[in-house]
């Protein structure tokens, strides 16, 4: 089986794009491969938030993992900050890696360019390297993610495979695993379709909830921002002329596992197109919804499968860890 692992950060309110270029595939994926998912809460601490804010979303997060699908029985589900390996690997890869590497990361560059460069945490610098360390630390042979973390996983291999050169083989070079073109690899933000669909993001209105309830829902598709085209031939999929219409058509064909060819052959008019969308996304959220409630009301059943998987997810952590202190010259104690 391949060994499969994904992270998340609590760093908000999870929205569709999460669900639909990550989430889902982890559910997906968890009966064919030996699955470690992962609360990144440690990744949390890269930009500014509050200890209560941190501490909530972490269970939330982990909640509605549940929620959506991920069983415990058949994948391993766990927070990143229980297993200490992560951050003990992330120094040996932060002498791997090199200041210019993490100076080309596009999303550094994005994050820190509201606060400015000088004022962004170093963590936010250096959060790839975490990263890295969160998927090698498990021999994890494929790694599914939305298009956003392609840049990272390039990083992640070059980083193993020039590890692996420098001390000998010690770690298992990762394939990202992203969803193909249309399919849900990047969400777009429902008010701004040329910028991805975000937890941070600063447009609330053009991100989809997976708390959100039906109004919201319909008040947000409703308002999606298309373009002023009419005629027969308005509604098509066009990424690049009509970013927003595209948007709508490919989440419309996701929810309801069709092409998406298929569903601008349905409509002639924005109108009609949103109405089914919101229809269709309230039906995809509503068991979520309803399943979020039911773990929520019994907090130590999710404390428990965390402890289970941080324990399960410890033991391998350690193996690799040690494998890695030993290849660098590291000596072990007596
Ligand atoms: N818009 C998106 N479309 C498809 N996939 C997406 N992902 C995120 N946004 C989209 C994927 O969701 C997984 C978890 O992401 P994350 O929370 O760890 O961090 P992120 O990629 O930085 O997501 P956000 O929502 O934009 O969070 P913030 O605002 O905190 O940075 C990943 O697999 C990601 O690719």
């Amino acid at each position: 089986m391949p060994r499969v692992f994904s992270g998340i950060q609590p760093t908000g309110e999870p929205h569709l794009g999460n669900l639909l270029g990550a989430v889902r595939y982890w559910v997906e994926d968890q009966r064919l491969g030996d699955c470690f998912y992962c609360v990144v809460d440690l990744h949390a601490l890269t930009i500014p938030g509050e200890a209560a804010d941190l501490r909530k979303a972490t269970t939330t997060m982990a909640t509605l993992l549940l929620a959506a699908g991920l069983d415990p029985d058949a994948c391993t589900l766990f927070v990143q900050s229980h297993v200490p390996a992560h951050t003990q690997l992330s120094w040996l890869l932060e002498c791997t890696v090199s200041f210019g590497e993490l100076r080309r990361m596009t999303q550094f560059k994005d994050k820190s360019s509201k606060g400015g460069e000088e004022a962004a945490r170093a963590g936010l610098f250096t959060y790839p390297v975490l990263m890295a360390a969160d998927i090698l630390l498990y021999d994890t042979d494929r790694v599914p993610v939305g298009d956003d973390q392609r840049q990272h996983l390039e990083l992640t291999r070059d980083l193993a495979s020039r590890f692996n050169t420098r001390y000998g083989q010690t770690f298992v070079v990762p394939e990202a695993s992203i969803p193909p073109a249309g399919r849900g690899a990047r969400i777009m933000d429902l008010q701004e379709p040329l910028k991805k669909m975000s937890k941070s993001s600063e447009s609330p209105q053009g991100t989809i909830g997976l708390f959100d309830d039906p109004a919201t829902v319909e008040r947000k598709v409703k308002r999606a921002v298309t373009d002023t085209d009419s005629g027969p031939d308005a509604v098509r999929y066009d990424p690049l002329t009509k970013p927003g219409v595209a948007n709508l058509l490919e989440l419309l064909a996701i929810a309801e596992g069709t092409g998406i060819e298929e569903v601008a052959g349905r409509y002639t008019q924005y109108g009609p197109l949103k109405a089914d969308l919101a229809a269709a996304v309230v039906s995809l959220l509503e068991p979520i919804q309803a399943s979020y409630r039911a773990w929520a009301s019994d907090p130590s059943a999710v404390a428990e499968v965390l402890a289970a998987g941080a324990k399960h997810a410890d033991g391998i952590a350690r193996a690799t860890l040690a494998r890695a202190y030993d290849a660098v010259g590291l000596v072990a104690p007596a």
